[in-house]
């Protein structure tokens, strides 16, 4: 009989019920394997038998007891994902057998060092830039040494067989979460972003053995379905910028409260890192290797496709303003903010606000004050 941990009764009830369900998936004896970006070939996971979680801390619970092992100044993210681990207050981690990690920030890949000390932690040596010479061919190597790990650490075999399935079943997540995202075109949008944003990030917290891809596929009708009430002139925003579950609520939930409409992010929590597919028909690793190269995340070195995505976002979701939201400590994103202002203000003359924050609720008001302004600005233009 597993334990609890034994800060279980603090948590509210959603979590409580997603925590369960993962409970009982280890009851009946499958391995838990926690990741914390869009680059971890979750393939390899799903082929060795195991579940995927994500472990990214969004809150700011943790992060005091963080800044007692990492410096103040590294982002919330980090601190906060740490932290949630050290204070045994992420109930994923707590049921993680293994880390599968890799090279992306300098914050994060320090920081997997100290957290390998609580749990074994596979790091993944990450090109740093997709074009370089045998980018591909490292990483493919890479995806073959993570799975080795699973291997060892599961006591497993994965066949080109389960990888194989695996490839397709996620491919097929993927197709259903696209779906979702597309709903937001429709103009106007009959679903809030922030609904649709959840309900995504919900996929990756599904642990019953019910249909995932079903699912998905009903909840994307339902949304397309729907019908709005709202002003149908609604100011249309792309969030882009570093990952921003910490502080949805603090910027998107009242952001469109406020009264515009958050269609898209050019964020992971996007199209970006569902839209590339894995190749079905080819050496599998190889495919793996090839579909998880293609995501553009700053910590790529040059990142010029991030920024042909942004214009093809702003495009098909017929986009009014972009916010890039950076969170305290991020270089890599904070440096591309200023290509990101320059195209969207200078080549699109389109309205566009940088939002630098952590997880703290200390700069809500400011934060208001300025998205109110934001979108008088983009109603304006
Ligand atoms: S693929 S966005 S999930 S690295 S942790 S880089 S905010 S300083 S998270 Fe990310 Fe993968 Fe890229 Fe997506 Fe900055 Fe903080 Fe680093 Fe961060």
């Amino acid at each position: 009989m597993l334990s609890l941990p034994k800060n279980f009764e603090t948590f509210n009830e959603a979590r409580q019920k997603s925590f369960m369900a993962l409970y009982e998936a280890k009851e009946r004896g499958k391995k838990i394997i926690g990741t914390f970006c869009s680059y971890t070939p979750t393939e390899i996971i799903h082929a060795a038998g195991a579940i995927p979680v994500g472990l990214c801390g969004k809150s700011e619970q943790g992060i005091a007891e963080a800044e007692m092992h990492l410096p103040k100044t590294i982002c919330p993210l980090i601190k906060a994902s740490y932290g949630m681990a050290l204070t045994d207050q992420c109930p994923y981690f707590y049921f993680s057998d293994g880390i599968l990690a890799e090279t992306t920030c300098d914050g994060k890949k320090k920081m997997y060092e100290l957290m390998n000390l609580m749990k074994p932690v596979h790091v993944m040596n990450l090109p740093q830039g997709k074009d370089q010479a045998l980018a591909i061919e490292s990483w493919t190597e890479e995806v073959k040494r993570a799975a080795k790990f699973l291997e060892n650490l599961l006591g497993t075999t994965i066949t080109e067989e389960k990888l194989h399935d695996a490839i397709v079943y996620r491919n097929k997540i993927r197709r259903a979460i696209l779906e979702i995202y597309e709903v937001a075109k429709l103009k106007p949008s009959p679903v809030s972003g922030y609904e649709i944003s959840t309900v995504a990030e919900s996929a990756d917290f599904h642990f019953t053995d019910d249909d995932l891809v079903a699912k998905l596929e009903k909840t994307a009708r339902e949304f397309k379905s729907r019908i709005r009430n709202d002003d149908p002139n609604r100011p249309r925003v792309l969030i882009t910028g570093c990952p921003n579950a910490g502080v949805r609520d603090k910027i998107i939930k009242r952001l469109e409260e406020l009264g515009a409409d958050y269609v898209c992010a050019d964020t992971c929590a996007g199209p970006r890192a569902q839209k590339f597919m894995t190749d079905e028909n080819s050496d599998p690793y190889r495919a793996i290797a090839e579909r998880y190269l293609k995501i553009n995340c700053s910590v790529m070195t040059p990142n010029t496709q991030r920024f042909d995505d942004i214009r093809e976002l702003i495009h098909e979701y017929k986009v009014d303003g972009v916010i890039e939201i950076v969170l305290h400590g991020c270089h890599t994103f904070a440096v591309e903010a200023f290509t990101t202002m320059k195209i969207v203000q200078s080549e699109l003359a389109m309205p566009y606000m940088r939002l630098d924050t952590d997880f703290s609720q200390t700069d809500g008001g400011q934060i208001e004050t300025r998205l109110g302004a934001f979108i008088e600005m983009m109603t304006a233009a």
